[in-house]
């Protein structure tokens, strides 16, 4: 890739989420992408093995969204997101909707997961403020859980590299599940892992701490993604759905990652066969290419709102975003929708869901291999960190993935992988045998 000396904005351009002295010295730069590839600035192709970042499943440069966003911008590029709408952020909340289980009815657009997460923490304090529950104010999240940046995502989030600099300007009245991932347990587990349905449980513990009548909601992903795909035993979900019904606590489904497709059906909550109160999503949508997110709730939720004490004009959630609904998102999310339906893209995940669990599992017995998880197009491998130094071979198989023409994904010592939808069977038995050269190169080098 190019030398820093080449590029311009390194001294300016601060990275999210990135180590920024490693990028100064390292720097990535991607020039341009097509289907299911990128191009590097100086020529390399590389296997889009994270779908981007979980986002685009339906490859890049996709004629029908190219069009649909060109088509877009000459008739209406914005439209204020207050006191009006549009035909067409009209119309995808409609077809949203009708993807998700038939219980959840309404949507409100945001322009983000860390969005769509914060307005679903509030709207859930308000649901139950409304019918004058006020008192139920804390939300349980789950370790390991990652609900994006926002002071709420933030909070209800378990991931400790997220949180730890922030302790003390965290939402209060947060507690969290534990993590449902136990190595001894469910090493290379194909899908589900049959144990470790009762640590739903552990919510009952907590509404016997906290009492029922000062809890809100619970949030989960239904499959963890970021960190690193930790995949719900058979049963714990169900089971945090009794829990929540009995105690009057509303179950929130963060599906940024599941949905639209990636676990071979519309949402998680389908795969899973639980349905919450309500379902965040972004990503996915609009495959990414322009930021769109929003949430899906309860047609009663939302009753609860328009039934308030307030006057009928007036304002009932003082909630929103100068994005929300924006027009040009909402063309490119038919056209996402359009492809997703037209191309049968989602019963294709499910179909390469066998192949990807072959290919990732194939690396069992690898050296440095510790463990292989996966469900629906979504996997990660855990590779056994350089004593002393972790995160660093993770980092060097990362590396070594671009030299196998790989984009892979890293967190920490595990290498995720969520390849586009679009993807071959042999274009997805190819990356798991990149990888295991990679796996390889990098133990070849030993603990340096
Ligand atoms: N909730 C969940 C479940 C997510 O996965 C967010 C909220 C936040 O979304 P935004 O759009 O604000 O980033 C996410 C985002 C990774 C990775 O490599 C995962 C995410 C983002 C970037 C990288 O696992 N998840
Ligand atoms: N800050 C200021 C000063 C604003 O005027 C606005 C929106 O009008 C915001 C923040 C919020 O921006 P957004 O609606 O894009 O989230």
């Amino acid at each position: 890739m190019n030398s820093r000396q080449q590029l311009t904005g390194l001294d300016h351009y601060w990275l999210p989420f990135t180590p920024n002295r490693y990028f100064q010295e390292h720097p990535k730069i991607l020039a341009s992408a097509r289907g299911a590839y990128y191009t590097t600035d100086d020529g390399r192709k590389l296997f889009d093995c994270l779908s981007g970042l979980w986002c685009c499943p339906l490859g890049h440069a996709h004629p029908k969204i190219v069009e649909a966003m060109t088509r877009q911008a000459q008739t209406l590029d914005y439209s204020p997101a207050f006191q009006f709408c549009n035909p067409i952020t009209l119309s995808l909340a409609d077809r949203v909707a009708a993807m998700a289980p038939a219980e959840l009815t309404r949507v409100f657009f945001t322009n983000s997961g860390s969005e769509a997460v914060d307005t679903a923490l509030k709207v859930a304090y308000g649901y139950h403020r409304l019918r004058g529950e006020a008192s139920r104010m804390r939300f349980i999240g789950r370790e390991r859980g990652y609900h994006g940046v926002g002071f709420g995502g933030m909070s209800v989030g378990g991931m400790v590299g997220n949180r730890k600099m922030f302790g003390p300007i965290m939402i209060p009245g947060v507690d969290h599940l534990p993590h449902t991932y136990n190595l001894s347990q469910m090493a290379f587990s194909k899908g589900q892992p049959t144990w470790g349905a009762h640590l739903a449980d552990e919510l009952e513990r907590l509404v016997a701490l906290h009492d029922a009548s000062t809890i809100a909601a619970v949030i989960v992903e239904p499959m963890q993604g970021s960190s690193a795909v930790v995949v719900p035993p058979v049963g714990y979900l169900q089971k945090l759905r009794e829990i929540c019904t009995k105690h009057g606590i509303l179950l929130i489904f963060d599906e940024v990652i599941t949905g639209f497709g990636r676990l071979g059906e519309n949402f998680g909550a389908q795969r899973f066969g639980v349905t919450p109160d309500i379902i965040t999503f972004a990503k996915g949508v609009t495959n990414g290419i322009i930021p769109m997110g929003g949430i899906i709730v309860r047609e009663d939720i939302y009753q609860a709102f328009m039934g308030a004490t307030a006057p009928a004009h007036a304002i009932e959630l003082f909630h929103g975003y100068t994005y929300s609904g924006h027009p040009m998102a909402a063309a490119v999310g038919h056209a996402a929708l359009d492809i997703l339906e037209g191309e049968g893209l989602i019963k294709r995940a499910r179909e390469l869901e066998p192949v990807l669990e072959g290919a990732m599992h194939a690396l069992k017995g690898e050296t440095g291999v510790v463990d292989i998880r996966n469900m629906g197009l979504a996997a990660a491998v855990d590779l056994d960190p350089i004593p002393g130094k972790p995160g660093l071979r993770g980092m060097k198989v990362f590396e070594r993935g671009i030299e196998e023409g790989l984009l892979l994904r890293l967190a920490g010592d595990s290498i995720a992988v969520g390849p586009p939808f679009i993807s071959t069977p042999d274009e997805i038995t190819k990356m798991g045998e990149g990888l295991r050269r990679a796996i390889k190169h990098v133990m070849q080098q030993g603990n340096a």
